[in-house]
């Protein structure tokens, strides 16, 4: 049996997340068509009979002088100077290799790490998907001999190959977690993450990259309840209205999935009480951006 630790890297939304859940036969990792919606890593467990690997799922690598891009980029450079045993660059056929795929290249090809190559979303050929072959060219620059290996991470295609060229690069060794974990998230985060998946999925423009989601309490009464209190955060009072919606629809709408989604990984019965709140400019601070990420140490 052979273990380790795998970092997904990767330009926002080319779906690291989606194929990290794939990976891990759970939904361990909130997906959205919006980028940057991975803001800390994320432990998803995949147990095979080959052995166990423990991914880090990371925020999207993203070129931009914003102070919060610049946090993001960070935790991923971060988890490269961990010395992960197999490093998983994920690449996104639905768009030809650019300036952050370059730039990721080259942080990893500098850090000496030959990472394993998937490229993601070869289903989307209506739109024209990009050939491996492209993308094999272009990481010819970094890495001479580099395998890019097709994957549809929505539709499970290419997982075989995939795990075997990760556990190629593991070593011999027991499961680092017990082997019917597929996560490590502490409840409270696992709640607010899904909040906030539905509440992104269900704004537009500017507004899901304004919220974060704060679970105020959760608390266990009895064995069979779980009650959570918790707050949208947006960053000024004219967006608390756009998540509220006329007469409370949109916040109804998305209290409702999150708590379908809620059932399915607690098994209690779950009462919700979801409110918004301003937590002004949250964005334009290195505290609260810091404790958002928690990067804080009492966050
Ligand atoms: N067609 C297609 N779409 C995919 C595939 N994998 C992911 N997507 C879509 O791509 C979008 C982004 O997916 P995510 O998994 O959130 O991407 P990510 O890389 O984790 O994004 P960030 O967390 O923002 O860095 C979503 O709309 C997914 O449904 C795929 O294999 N095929
Ligand atoms: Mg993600």
């Amino acid at each position: 049996m052979k273990s380790g630790f795998a970092v997904t890297v990767g330009r926002p939304s080319c779906g690291k997340s989606t194929l990290i859940n794939t990976l891990c036969g759970h939904k361990v990792s909130i997906v959205s068509s919006v980028p940057q919606t991975t803001r800390r890593p994320v432990r998803g467990i995949a147990n095979r009979e080959e052995g166990q690997i423990v991914f880090s799922d990371m925020p999207g690598f993203h070129l931009s002088g914003k102070e919060f891009n610049r946090v993001l980029n960070e935790t991923t450079a971060a988890a490269l100077r961990g010395r992960p045993d197999a490093v998983l660059y994920v690449l996104d056929a639905t768009r030809l290799p650019g300036a952050e795929e370059e730039a990721l290249a080259q942080l990893l090809a500098q850090a000496g790490v030959v990472p394993v190559f998937a490229l993601n979303k070869i289903d989307a050929a209506d739109d024209g998907a990009v050939p491996a072959e492209t993308y094999r060219r272009f990481l010819s620059r970094f890495w001479a001999d580099a395998e890019v290996l097709p994957v549809s991470a929505l539709r499970g295609e290419g997982m075989q190959r995939l795990f075997a060229s990760l556990f190629a690069r593991l070593e011999e060794g027991p499961p680092l977690y017990p082997e019917d974990y597929y996560t490590d998230q502490p409840p409270d985060f696992r709640i607010a993450e899904i909040i906030r998946e539905k509440a992104m999925n269900r704004l537009s423009e500017e507004l899901p990259h304004s919220i974060y989601v704060e679970v105020a309490d959760w608390e266990m009464p009895s064995d069979t309840e779980l009650w959570i209190r918790a707050f949208i955060c947006v960053e000024k009072e004219s967006q608390k209205g756009m998540v509220v919606g006329k007469d409370g629809v949109k916040i109804g709408a998305i209290r409702k999935a999150a708590k379908r989604e809620l059932k399915s990984v607690f098994p209690q019965n779950i009462r919700l009480d979801l409110r918004v709140k301003v937590s002004k400019n949250w964005r334009k601070n290195g505290y609260q951006i810091k404790s958002v990420l928690g990067l804080n140490k009492d966050s």
